[in-house]
């Protein structure tokens, strides 16, 4: 099973699908420091806000297999860089997330973000309404349920 890092920005739904991959309940609660779990790492949204954290991203993706990149495509904008991949040098995929509540041109645009960040492969999931989930899942080798 790979480990993934989660990247995007505050509110993206990292902790949300990181639970709903460990078989956790799903519970809201802000992310306030890089959180560790059996197949992931979970950081918080600021990581990504603030240029000056890139670097704590970089070192925390040293222990990973694969980076999964979030945008929400509710939000006005992902907040991810063009070729931000590039400097993790692990293969990346990109997650839209909140799919159910955007309409299909939000969805491409922030498919067209992910891509441009460097996204190997996009999977487009709802966490809470449990759409899409199973591609990743299984891109991920984590047990489907
Ligand atoms: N409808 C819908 N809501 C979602 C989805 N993912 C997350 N949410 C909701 O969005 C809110 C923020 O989700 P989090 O998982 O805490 O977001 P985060 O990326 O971990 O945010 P930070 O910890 O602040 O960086 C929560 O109220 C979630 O229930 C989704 O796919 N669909
Ligand atoms: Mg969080």
């Amino acid at each position: 099973m790979k480990k993934v890092l989660f990247i995007g920005r505050s509110g993206s739904g990292k902790t949300t699908l990181c639970q709903y991959l460990h078989h956790q309940k799903l519970a809201y609660h802000k992310t306030q420091a890089v959180q560790f779990y059996d197949h992931a790492v979970d950081t918080p949204g600021e990581y990504l806000e603030n240029r000056g954290l890139y670097r704590a991203l970089i070192t925390t993706a040293a222990d990973c297999d694969v980076i999964a990149l979030l945008c929400d495509a509710t939000a006005p904008e992902s907040l991810l860089p063009p070729n931000f991949g590039q400097v993790f040098n692990k293969p990346i995929i990109g997650i839209v997330t909140k799919s159910v509540l955007a309409d299909e041109k939000a969805i491409e645009k922030a498919k067209d973000s992910l891509w441009a960040s460097g996204a190997d492969k996009i999977f487009v999931v709802d966490t809470l309404a449990r759409q899409g989930l199973a591609p990743l899942e299984e891109a991920l080798a984590i047990e489907s349920r």
